[in-house]
């Protein structure tokens, strides 16, 4: 039953936030090995249920100076879990030669984890996309003959399962599964796959269920998942990607958890694009009714987005990476979204003996008015989330003979299935503002050098053909930048033009950014945008009778990601090429 438009004035009364004693993340792994399964309410670490809040962070996107602060602050965000993608093409640049230095000290990192006694999701994929140069594929996985990526392709499949036995065997060798005594309770096989299943008609089912058997032969003691799938093979585990998991996903294997691996604070953004905002309220809102409906894990996409550095970006994204996150780029917390989300967690985590062992109900208290309860009568535990999903409409209802009022889009948990402890739309937390200040150490001080390079003319090249080569065969994703030059000659009968009527230089690109010289000129720049990616430069020339060089200097921004609008099929026939028309 509903009653619409009550005060605002009652709500403020009734809604005042009451936090009881709550301990920190708890590790409940012991450190010589735990049993992580999982029934249909969540995962178990040996034979219990437990919550996860579990925040993305990914180990190259901040110096490992960094990482400690960085999982600390995610704990007291009341974090109990750190999730992080593993990025091929960073770990093996050629094939069998590896990289674990530095910003990609995988291992290192994932102990920083045990350290700080968290849990650890690690999302092996291979493929991963995460707005990383070429989704995480190395360059040369291109040079491999008949190769087909993420498909039921036998050569893919060889360069896949070795990456993955080698990481699985690398996390074995330091002890880091649970099942070892370490951190990490989950690791998860391929990415988002459903988007492009249906690209690979008659093989994307065959390829799935090899690499879930695959992985599962792997024998890691913890459970694999697949992410952004409603089903998935065998014992592995499908979660949701996604804003409002608990709005548009439904698990159809009911022996298995609700799990949400992406739920995003922001979004990324590419150049040009406009700062991407989602409040704390909205995220919190998700969150809620995911959890109403039985969820018991959700991972923070991104908690903390960190810096693309170098050229680690995939094709036009900025180099803040989800700058909006709970953490800023630098890692400090953006309030109120920080802060909102950890008593979120913290209001949970002290009523989840109700939650996750307590019998689940539901029910409609009117339109777009739901309650959801869970229940362990013998101990006299009662927890209920009362939610409204309609939008720009508060209203109260009456649940168990008491009238509570619920703000628009708003989820409110009743402990003891009575008092309001915590209302998504009610923030308790100041807003956080962040200004710059120029600082003596990168600001005096410093010397610059400058280098410049001669424009190259075609006498001067190695490499010649009879049109514009693609430019990834000739780079091989080592570098951003390539020269392409031509000559030709001009007797003074082929000049047409007179006055004012200048030749005009066309080049088609599908590369990133161009800049265009002629004997030796400016004579502009062109470039493409996220949105459309090819363009076509058109500028007036200066031509002489005689010898005429034209040069250009093409570069790319990271390796695309996608090619078909929301699929990463057939990324192997992506092209960056030329045509000089
Ligand atoms: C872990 O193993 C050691 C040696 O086997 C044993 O002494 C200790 O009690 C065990 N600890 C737990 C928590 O099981
Ligand atoms: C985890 O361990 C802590 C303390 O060791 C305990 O209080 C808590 O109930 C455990 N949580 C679960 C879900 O078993
Ligand atoms: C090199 O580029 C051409 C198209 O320009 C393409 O057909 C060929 O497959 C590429 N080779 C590799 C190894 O990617
Ligand atoms: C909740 O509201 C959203 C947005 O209006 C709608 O898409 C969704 O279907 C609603 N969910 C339910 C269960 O009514
Ligand atoms: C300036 O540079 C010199 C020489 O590299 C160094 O010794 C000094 O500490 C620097 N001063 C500041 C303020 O960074
Ligand atoms: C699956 C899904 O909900 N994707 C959304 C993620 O967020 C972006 C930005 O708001 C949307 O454009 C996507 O549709």
């Amino acid at each position: 039953m509903t009653v619409r438009a009550a005060a605002v004035l009652v709500a403020a009364a009734a809604l005042a936030l009451f936090l009881p004693g709550w301990a920190a993340a708890e590790w409940n792994l012991t450190r010589n090995g735990s049993v992580v399964t999982y029934d249909g309410r969540s995962l178990m670490i040996d034979g219990k249920r437990d919550l996860f809040f579990s925040g993305a962070i990914h180990y190259p996107r901040s110096p490992p100076e960094l990482w400690p602060k960085l999982i600390e602050r995610a704990k007291d965000g009341g974090l109990n879990t750190i999730e992080t993608y593993v990025f091929w093409n960073a770990h093996e640049p050629e094939p069998g030669k590896y990289n674990f230095e530095g910003r990609y000290d995988l291992i290192k990192y994932l102990k920083m984890i045990q350290d700080h006694d968290m849990y650890a999701i690690v999302r092996i994929g291979p493929f991963i996309q995460a707005e990383w140069n070429h989704g995480g594929l190395p360059y040369w996985l291109r040079e491999i003959d008949h190769i087909i990526f993420r498909a039921n392709n036998d050569a893919y499949k060889k360069e896949m399962e070795k990456f993955v036995r080698f990481i699985v065997q690398k996390l074995k060798d330091a002890n880091l599964y649970a099942s070892q005594g370490g951190p990490v309770i989950l690791t998860q096989i391929e990415n988002e796959y459903g988007n492009i299943k249906k690209d690979h008609a008659v093989d994307g089912d065959k390829y799935l269920e090899w690499a879930a058997q695959m992985a599962l032969s792997t024998e890691t003691g913890v459970p694999w998942i697949m992410c952004k799938q409603s089903s998935a093979p065998g014992e592995v585990i499908p979660t949701c990607n996604g804003r409002h998991c608990g709005d548009t996903w439904t698990l159809r294997d009911t022996n298995k958890p609700m799990l949400w691996t992406e739920n995003w604070t922001a979004q990324f953004r590419a150049y040009g694009d406009q700062v991407a905002m989602r409040s704390a309220e909205d995220i919190a809102y998700a969150v809620l009714r995911f959890f109403a409906k039985g969820g018991s894990l959700v991972n923070y996409y991104m908690y903390h987005g960190g810096t693309n550095f170098g050229r680690n970006g995939a094709s036009y994204v900025l180099t803040g990476y989800y700058d909006e996150a709970p953490m800023d780029e630098y890692g400090m917390c953006k309030e109120p979204k920080f802060g909102h989300l950890r008593d979120l967690h913290n209001v949970i985590k002290s009523y989840h003996k109700a939650f996750l062992w307590g019998e689940h109900s539901f029910e409609i208290l009117g339109p777009g008015y739901e309650a959801h309860v869970f229940e362990l009568p013998d101990e006299k535990r009662c927890l209920s989330f009362l939610s409204n999903n309609n939008t720009g409409e508060d209203g109260t209802v009456i649940f168990r003979g008491e009238k509570h009022y619920v703000p628009s889009r708003s989820v409110s948990i009743l402990a003891d299935c009575k008092n309001v402890v915590y209302n998504t739309k009610r923030v308790f937390v100041q807003h956080s503002e962040r200004s710059y200040h120029t600082s003596e150490v990168t600001s005096k001080n410093n010397s610059w050098e400058m280098y410049s390079e001669v424009i190259p003319k075609y006498g001067n090249t190695k490499i010649r053909a009879k049109e514009p080569l693609e430019q990834y065969n000739q780079t091989k994703d080592a570098s951003d930048y390539l020269w392409y030059t031509t000559s030709f000659r001009l007797e003074s009968d082929d000049l047409p033009f007179r006055g004012d009527i200048r030749p005009v230089l066309q080049v088609k690109s599908t590369a990133h950014s161009m800049i265009g010289f002629a004997n030796d000129a400016f004579v502009g720049n062109g470039r493409g945008s996220k949105q459309v990616k090819d363009f076509m430069f058109e500028k007036p020339v200066d031509l002489r009778v005689g010898v005429n060089h034209i040069t250009l200097l093409s570069s790319t921004m990271g390796m695309k990601v996608k090619i078909c609008r929301n699929s990463a099929a057939y990324l192997e026939h992506e092209m960056t090429d030329f045509a000089i028309l």
